[in-house]
């Protein structure tokens, strides 16, 4: 007998992020296999599928005089609770604990037993590698956690942050993240004279939000080391404004190596037109932009830091160096562009790999499973 589809929750922060870019691409990916699915968010997700069985419900925060900082666990928790009641949801999958798997608890512990959710967290890396060193923070978290009926983790690195940061004893499970790209609306060409990329240069493609762990610092710091110094383009494609970097590009004269696009939606497009990609965060759980470059067959170069090696297999779909060493880093750039044949055979592993192992196809299933068993228990 062919089991029912499932009516599933989803919250997340709707902002530009990976991780909300994954719930979002998971939600796509869950009714194209015919589950419904409830987003629960201040705003629509910013990838946010459109079309049959995706329903959005947005959660409303009033500000008050009487309160310094507004609250917005308990709306969240009222309309969790409202959603899971009139469309009687099988689990609430939320994605960061904080502080989304505190409300979905305090929404389950509003309902009647036999209308309650399960509720799955996927932690994606901050929950626990910033908020984790925090105590007033860690006992919430370690709650949400030990009372969830199913918690994953986007890496093995930041399941073992999670038990050695915030002691949790219960079974994590590793779910990798996964990227299914969109054919590009326009052809690599255009794209590339649209940035004024010219055909005999290497293009460098940096994808980020541009917060602090990103270290844009040491990325324009790598950029002014590479030499020849003619043959290149980085591309910056910025989720935030990239003007407070404006001086140090200067200071260091690369800025007529420099694009910046804020904001980008089609970065489809943008990934295709891609020679190399290049990260420099201190710290990263997974780094959705890498898979996003490998999807298209641009290798990356990067620090070898949090789960990045378990996404990038160094010296055969890209390139990692220890933290912190730009000049190594400055060398594999140069190595990559001096040696295209080398490049392309990297894109084309990167490629397979995506293909092979982070694909929605080898992923979703496997929620579904954690699914399933939730619901079984
Ligand atoms: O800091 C970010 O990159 C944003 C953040 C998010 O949740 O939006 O990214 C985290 O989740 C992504 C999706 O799972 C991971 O690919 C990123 O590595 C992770 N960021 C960090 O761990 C710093």
């Amino acid at each position: 007998m062919p089991e029912r589809p499932l009516k599933i929750g989803i919250t997340c922060y709707p902002t530009v992020g990976g991780s909300g870019i994954l719930a979002s691409e998971l939600g796509d990916e869950l009714a194209k296999r015919g589950h419904e699915i409830h987003f629960i968010s201040y705003e629509q997700p910013f990838r946010m599928p459109v079309g049959p069985r995706v329903f959005f419900h947005p959660v409303i925060v009033n500000s008050y005089d009487l309160f310094k900082y507004p609250d917005y666990t308990l709306p969240l928790s009222v309309k969790m609770a409202e959603v899971s009641r009139d469309h009687g949801l099988d689990v609430l999958h939320v994605h960061y604990a904080v502080p989304h798997a505190t409300a979905a608890f305090l929404a389950c512990s509003m309902l009647p037993v036999d209308q309650r959710p399960r509720v799955v967290t996927t932690l994606h890396g901050t929950d626990t590698t910033l908020l984790g060193n925090d105590r007033g923070y860690v006992p919430a978290i370690r709650h949400a956690l030990e009372h969830s009926d199913a918690v994953t983790t986007v890496s093995e690195f930041l399941r073992d942050e999670t038990v050695r940061l915030l002691g949790v004893q219960r079974s994590i499970d590793v779910i990798h993240n996964f990227f299914e790209p969109h054919t590009p609306r326009r052809s690599r060409e255009e794209v590339r004279r649209e940035l004024g990329v010219a055909d005999t240069d290497a293009m460098l493609l940096h994808t980020s939000n541009l917060r602090s762990a990103k270290r844009i610092d040491l990325l324009l710091e790598t950029i002014a080391q590479l030499r020849p110094f003619a043959a290149f383009k980085l591309v910056i494609l910025a989720g935030e404004s990239f003007a407070r970097y404006e001086n140090e590009v200067r200071r260091l004269g690369i800025a007529s190596h420099i694009i910046v696009r804020e904001r980008v939606t089609e970065i489809e497009d943008y990934l295709q037109a891609a020679d190399l990609a290049l990260f420099t965060s201190e710290n990263e759980s997974f780094c959705l932009s890498i898979l996003e470059a490998m999807s298209f067959g641009c290798p990356s170069v990067a620090f070898a830091v949090g789960g990045i090696p378990e996404v990038v297999e160094s010296g055969k779909t890209g390139l990692l160096v220890p933290f912190g060493d730009t000049a190594a880093l400055a060398k594999s750039v140069e190595t990559l562009i001096n040696d295209p044949g080398r490049r392309a055979l990297l894109g084309r592993n990167a490629q397979e790999r995506a293909r092979g192992t982070f694909s929605a196809e080898v992923i979703v299933p496997r929620y579904e499973a954690l699914y399933r068993r939730a619901c079984g228990r």
